[in-house]
């Protein structure tokens, strides 16, 4: 490996996807150790953090007689409506206390447009509006991306999959990954992960 050709990306290392929070995935904050350990080893060093405005789409409770996990159709296609999570400025939107943010070189925040909800650290859910990530990595020299974080079958997912249709070499970490797992959902993202060419490392 050349000096700085590999990035470790931690996605979404927040209150609101640890026990006690809003959007609480089990075992979340089990991977906090396993992420700092990660972090140290590459050179090039991103976090990725939720960050939605009180009235985001995405929010069930900002649409009328909607459940929380309930599928709606956005302009884009299905969206899951998710309990009010990661709100911009709030401590759930706040990264692991032990997550050890001072190490990383970028901190990418998402999902902060109302109408659109932002899964992936490239892409909004549209597919197409680009958070600028890629250009960053590109632009430090960056062809390989180690990721880890939660949750597994959202936004490591889709962060991964997009990673790897750019052109990335992508290698998932499981042991600093946490799922939702809602309805086959962990599965589906295995399979998609390792369709578009993902190495899931276990
Ligand atoms: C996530 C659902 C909604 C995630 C974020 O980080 O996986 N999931 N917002
Ligand atoms: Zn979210």
């Amino acid at each position: 490996m050349t000096a700085e050709d590999t990035a470790f990306i931690a996605i979404d290392v927040q209150n609101d996807f640890c026990p006690g929070g809003a959007l609480a995935v089990a075992d979340g904050d089990s991977v906090v150790p396993v992420i700092n350990d990660l972090m140290a080893a590459y050179p090039v060093k991103v976090l990725t953090q939720d960050w939605h405005p009180a009235d985001h789409f995405s929010f069930a409770a900002n649409t009328e007689g909607a459940a929380p996990f309930s599928l709606v159709e956005a302009p884009y296609g299905p969206q899951v409506l998710w309990p009010t999570h990661c709100v911009q400025g709030s401590n759930g939107a706040a990264f692991h206390k032990d997550l050890d943010t001072d190490a990383a070189d970028l901190i990418l925040r998402k999902g902060y447009r109302s109408a659109i909800d932002s899964y992936s650290a490239f892409f909004e859910n549209d597919h197409v509006t680009p958070t600028g990530l890629e250009g960053y990595l590109r632009s430090r020299g960056v062809t390989k991306l180690v990721m880890a974080g939660l949750a597994t079958d959202f936004c490591v997912r889709f962060s991964a999959v997009d990673a790897a249709k750019l052109g990335f070499e992508v290698t998932v970490i499981g042991a600093g990954c946490r799922a939702i797992d809602m309805d086959g959902s962990l599965a589906q993202a295995r399979q998609d992960m390792l369709d578009h060419g993902v190495v899931i490392a276990d």
